[in-house]
C-alpha cells in the first residue's frame, strides 16, 4: 500500500499515476495540502494531508496499513528564497518526523527526492561527482543536503530503508510550471504552442542538468524496485540525463514552430542557476542499479509538442 505526499506537485502528478499503474490504484493514497487536488486523483484514493501534522500522517499510515511512502511534499528553490524559514520547516521537519515514525512503524521502504541543488558554486561545474563538495546557497539546497544526511543516518542507525535521487530539473507537460528555477523549461512549451513570445528568466547560455519526466519516473520505480543490498548510496544518488541551455531548448522548439520568439529577462533565479552544476556524473546509479536515460532534448521536444495541446484542458482544471 503506497502513500504519496505532495501528490499534486510536478513530480507527484506523474509518479502517482505510475505507482497506480504498477501497484493498482486501489493500493495508492494520493495526498496533498490542497483539497482541490482531489479532482486530479479520482483514479485512486485521495486525502487532504498536512505533512507537518505528524499525528495525521501516523494515523493515515496505520489506518490504511501503508507499507511504502513517497514523500514529495516540499518548497522548491525559487519559492524557498521568498519564504526561507517556512521552506526549511516544511522540507526538514516533515522528513524527520517520517523517518522517526519509520523507526516504530515497520515501513517497507521510503522514497525522498533530493536535487542537484545540494551542490553549490564551488562544486565542479561538469561531471560533478557523487561526493563533490556540497555548499548549497539556497534554502532548498540546504534543506535537501540536510535531509540526505538524515536519510543516511536513519538507514545506518535504525535500518530504515529510505532511498533518494538527486533529480536534475524535471520537464513534463502534465503539470503547470511551479516554483522551480528550472521551470522555465516547462513554461517555454506552453508559450510556444500558444505562439506567444517567451520571456525567459535565465540568460541564453545558462546550462543546467535536466531530465524528461518519463525518465525521472523510470529512475524512481527502478531505484525502489531494486534489492536493498544493491542500494549502496543511502544519502542520495546523482541522476543525470540531458543538459541544455535556454537557447538550445528554444532552438529545438523553433525547428518545429518557426514563428516562436524568445527574449531573455534574467531575474533572481539566474544567480540560483549559476550556483548549480551544468552536468553531473551519475556513474554510481548506473553501476548500482542499472540506470540509463532514454530521452534526449529532441525526443523531449517532439513528445511535448505532440501531447501538450490536447492535454491543456486537464491542466487548467488543476488551477
Ligand atoms: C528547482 N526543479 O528548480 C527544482 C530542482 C534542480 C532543480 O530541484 O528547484
Amino acid at each position: 500500500k503506497i502513500l504519496v505526499t505532495g501528490a499534486g506537485g510536478q513530480l507527484g502528478t506523474e509518479l502517482t499515476q505510475a505507482l497506480a499503474d504498477k501497484h493498482g490504484a486501489e493500493n495508492v493514497w494520493a495526498t496533498d495540502i490542497n483539497p482541490e487536488m482531489r479532482e486530479k486523483f479520482e483514479y485512486c484514493h485521495f486525502r487532504t494531508l498536512d505533512v507537518l501534522d505528524g499525528e495525521a500522517v501516523r494515523k493515515l499510515i496505520e489506518n490504511e496499513a501503508i507499507t511504502q511512502v513517497y514523500h514529495l511534499a516540499a518548497v522548491l528553490s525559487a519559492s524557498g528564497e521568498n519564504n526561507p524559514l517556512f521552506a526549511w520547516r516544511l522540507n526538514m521537519e516533515s522528513l524527520l518526523s517520517l523517518l522517526e515514525l519509520a523507526k516504530s512503524i515497520k515501513l517497507d521502504r521510503i522514497f525522498w527526492p533530493s536535487s542537484i541543488a545540494v551542490f553549490g558554486p564551488n562544486a565542479p561545474k561538469t561531471h560533478t561527482s557523487q561526493f563533490a563538495v556540497k555548499e548549497p546557497t539556497t534554502v532548498y539546497g540546504i534543506s535537501k543536503l540536510a535531509g540526505e544526511r538524515w536519510c543516511e543516518y536513519y538507514h545506518k542507525k535504525h535500518r530504515v530503508d529510505v532511498r533518494s535521487l538527486r533529480y536534475p530539473g524535471l520537464v513534463g507537460y502534465k503539470s503547470l510550471p511551479g516554483g522551480g528555477t528550472t521551470d522555465y523549461a516547462v513554461d517555454i512549451y506552453h508559450k510556444a504552442i500558444n505562439n506567444q513570445n517567451f520571456g525567459c528568466f535565465l540568460k541564453p547560455d545558462t546550462r543546467l542538468p535536466m531530465m524528461y519526466m518519463p525518465d525521472a519516473i523510470k529512475a524512481t520505480l527502478r531505484l525502489m524496485d531494486s534489492p536493498s543490498e544493491n542500494i549502496k548510496i543511502r544519502s542520495s544518488y546523482n541522476l543525470a540525463a540531458i543538459s541544455f541551455t535556454p537557447e538550445e531548448i528554444y532552438e529545438s522548439i523553433k525547428a518545429h514552430l518557426p514563428d516562436f520568439s524568445i527574449e531573455y529577462k534574467p531575474d533572481y533565479r539566474q544567480q540560483i542557476a549559476e550556483g548549480w552544476p551544468q552536468c553531473i556524473d551519475d556513474s554510481a546509479a548506473r553501476k548500482d542499479w542499472g540506470w540509463h536515460h532514454d530521452y534526449d532534448l529532441e525526443d523531449m521536444t517532439q513528445d511535448i509538442l505532440a501531447n501538450l495541446p490536447e492535454y491543456i484542458p486537464y491542466l487548467h482544471k488543476q488551477q
